[in-house]
């Protein structure tokens, strides 16, 4: 299919009059919004059944778009889930893509294709604000004080505002176009992975010194903010965030790539702090759900979401903006700091229906909120869709959003889903891959996980099963959506 059909194909499914001639496409292609939670649940959400905490910006884009409920990331963990996400790759196809540290090399190869480089070649100005943990630079000895690359320049977002790993992972800093925010030079940056830096406190030596969060596990090296982290570090003190303030920091950014953005065709990649690790919300938020930080950044979370929106409507961009809000992988509760997620956690199912978590190749570690609005292209307002899809297909699918014909070393495991994201096919894929140390296939109704080899599997990670075996695992997710019954022996033709 060559663009200018594509093209045309693309405005069939929507029920505005688009010319097919390319002179208009810049004025006709839509903004892309994807807004990508942290460890949120399938349950987390109050339009995924929620009670305990109320979502109403979530539950908006909800109600004027598609709910997806049998949607998938690539990946249990953000790293892996992240780097497909962005490059339609499987990340088990290499080994180094698991959960990066803060000064991880740039993970994405500067001659890979990715999603926001092929947009840009669609005429799209492309951005990426707050989460990114696909690491940066050439090596683990990056130079913090100065530009550092490759990163989210080289691989395709003209503007970036990130924090490089996690919020509980050094450094706690902000880099804007690959340089760190409110540095002074006179007080330079290092992080090691390795070696404490001498003079410098550590969690482990000094819980004095943590004066918002103690760490339940790991989290004991450097501290900032009153709250240990992962990995040392020193310097940039001028730098440094304030966790209680990340969500209005790269809330802010990621509202005024809008505003400044809105004459021609966007792709903003958001990637939010909430809900992972450390949980210290805004002040704003503390004590209203009840259950302690995690329910707490769940309200932050739908703040953000409501800023974004408030900005789409404010500059007359919401018709003809596509808005996907998903969560990079499933929840976890008590993730290393003493936060009281499981103490407080009362009757809320951060995992709805489903077994595991983060960090689990069983179903709530992978299966995800997944919703789609864009009232322009047609979709329908308010509907549920049981179509399998997969972050997967983002590549493919926005490529066919905005009129690109992928290139053949593009997006391998990529394909266009786009009438299934709007709601108007109701299969959506033949199957998915998920990854979680081993794989599984979800096919139909059927779910297998490959056996892993390790004579004693391991069971549980981070207070999640894993949900490995060493023996073969089948499920019928029709009857058994909560992986109770491994029927694998009675079906050795579906293994
Ligand atoms: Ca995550």
């Amino acid at each position: 299919m060559n663009k200018t059909s594509i093209i045309c194909g693309v405005s069939i499914l929507s029920t505005a009059l688009v010319s097919c001639n390319d002179t208009h496409k810049s004025s006709k292609q839509p903004n892309i919004v994807f807004i990508l939670a942290d460890d949120i649940g399938y349950g987390d959400l109050s339009c995924y059944g929620a009670t305990k905490v109320q979502t109403p910006n979530v539950d908006r884009i909800a109600a004027s778009g598609v709910r997806f409920l049998n949607a998938h990331c690539a990946a249990s963990t953000s790293t892996p889930s992240r780097y497909t996400l962005l490059t339609g790759q499987y990340a088990f196809r290499r080994t180094d893509t698991g959960v990066a540290a803060g000064n991880a090399p740039s993970i994405i190869k500067s001659d890979q294709k990715t999603i926001q480089a092929m947009l840009q070649d669609a005429g799209y100005t492309t951005a990426v604000v707050g989460k990114w943990h696909l690491g940066l630079g050439v090596d683990t000895n990056q130079n913090w004080n100065d530009y550092i690359a490759p990163g989210p320049k080289e691989l395709g977002f003209d503007y970036s505002y990130i924090f490089v790993a996690t919020g509980d992972r050094v450094p706690c800093v902000y880099i804007e176009n690959q340089r760190i925010v409110n540095l002074n030079p006179s007080d330079p940056v290092e992080v090691s992975y390795t070696t404490p830096f001498p003079n410098e406190p550590l969690g482990i030596d000094h819980p004095e010194l943590l004066t918002k969060l103690h760490h339940s596990a790991g989290h004991n090296m450097a501290i900032v903010n009153g709250i240990g982290r992962i990995g040392y570090m020193r310097g940039g003190k001028q730098a440094l965030w304030i966790d209680e303030y990340i969500a209005d920091s790269i809330t802010a950014k990621a509202v005024a790539f809008i505003e400044r953005s809105k004459d021609k065709p966007f792709f903003l990649y958001f990637g939010t702090n909430d809900i992972h690790v450390p949980r210290w919300p805004h002040p704003q938020f503390v004590g209203k759900t009840g259950m302690g930080p995690r329910g707490d950044a769940i309200l932050s979370f739908d703040w953000t979401v409501g800023q974004v929106l408030e900005a789409l409507e404010r500059n007359g961009l919401t018709n003809n903006t596509i808005v996907i809000i998903t969560s990079d992988n499933g929840p976890v509760l008590d993730d290393g700091y003493k936060d009281m997620a499981v103490e407080l956690l009362g009757n809320h199912q951060p995992w709805g229906p489903l077994r595991g978590g983060k960090n689990s190749i069983f179903e709530a570690g992978t299966r995800v909120p997944f919703i789609v609005s864009w009232p322009k292209g047609g979709v329908a307002k308010g509907k549920d869709s049981h179509a399998l899809v997969s972050h997967f297909d983002m590549f493919a699918t926005m490529a066919a959003l905005s009129g690109q014909t992928l290139s053949d070393d593009a997006a391998p495991d990529s394909f266009d889903q786009l009438r299934a994201w709007l709601g108007k096919d109701t299969k959506g894929r033949e199957y998915v891959m998920e990854y979680s140390s081993t794989v599984s296939v979800i096919e139909d109704d059927w779910k297998y996980i490959e056996p892993t080899k390790q004579p004693n599997p391991k069971l549980i990670a981070a207070g999640n099963e894993a949900g490995l075996s060493n023996q073969p695992q089948l499920f019928n997710l029709k009857d058994d959506i909560g992986e109770r019954n491994n029927i694998a022996t009675e079906h050795p033709d579906k293994v």
